[in-house]
């Protein structure tokens, strides 16, 4: 059986739209996985201690893992991208590329290792307008209301410009 899941993409470290581009192809080589959809990209204002904007976007798979299964295969390209993850690394440190969970069917997941929707989702601009090109519809499986509707009542600040497709 295939489940509907997006995914929220970032890179704030080194030649950021590349290492977008590669973790799309990696997650589009995976097996009994394929792409739906992908966002435009963002440029958004580094949320935390971090300095470097980030760009972010989401895309939107099918794919038969499941959802522990499919966290383990992004977390192993985080790793094969580069992406640093040892004690000392800070919480929300700079990252080469950061893959999250944000929706999984209409399911709800809180294990020690992983929590879906994930849970700053609808606090976060810089996923909730990607998130919104793709599925403005869509009902936030415990919060009950759209993405549309999330967004429209968001109060973050922060700063997500829209990213030219080419430059
Ligand atoms: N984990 C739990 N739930 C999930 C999920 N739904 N998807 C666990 C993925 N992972 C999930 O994540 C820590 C642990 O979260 C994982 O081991 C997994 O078991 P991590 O990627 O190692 O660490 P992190 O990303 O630094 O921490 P965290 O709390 O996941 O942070 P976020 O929410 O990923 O935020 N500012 C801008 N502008 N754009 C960004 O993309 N991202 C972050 C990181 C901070 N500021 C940002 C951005
Ligand atoms: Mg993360």
């Amino acid at each position: 059986m295939f489940h509907r899941v997006f995914i929220g993409i970032g890179s704030n470290l080194g030649n950021r739209r590349a290492q977008y581009q590669k973790a799309l192809a990696r997650i589009a080589a995976l097996p009994k996985t394929r792409i739906v959809k992908t966002s435009s990209l963002y440029e958004s204002e580094p949320l935390g201690e971090a300095k470097n904007w980030y760009v972010n976007g989401v895309i939107e798979i099918e794919t038969a893992f499941s959802p522990p299964q499919l966290l383990h295969r992004l977390q192993e390209i985080e790793l094969a991208l580069g992406r640093k993850r040892t004690a000392d690394t800070k919480k929300w440190s700079s990252r080469k590329i950061d893959l999250d969970i944000l929706l999984f069917d209409n399911q709800t997941v809180d294990s020690r290792t992983l929590k879906v929707p994930h849970p700053e989702l609808h606090n976060r601009r810089f996923v909730l307008l990607p998130l919104c090109e793709l599925a403005p519809h869509l009902t936030h499986p415990r919060l009950g209301v759209t993405i549309t509707d999330l967004l429209v009542s968001l109060k973050d600040g922060k700063r997500v410009m829209l990213l030219p497709p080419h430059a």
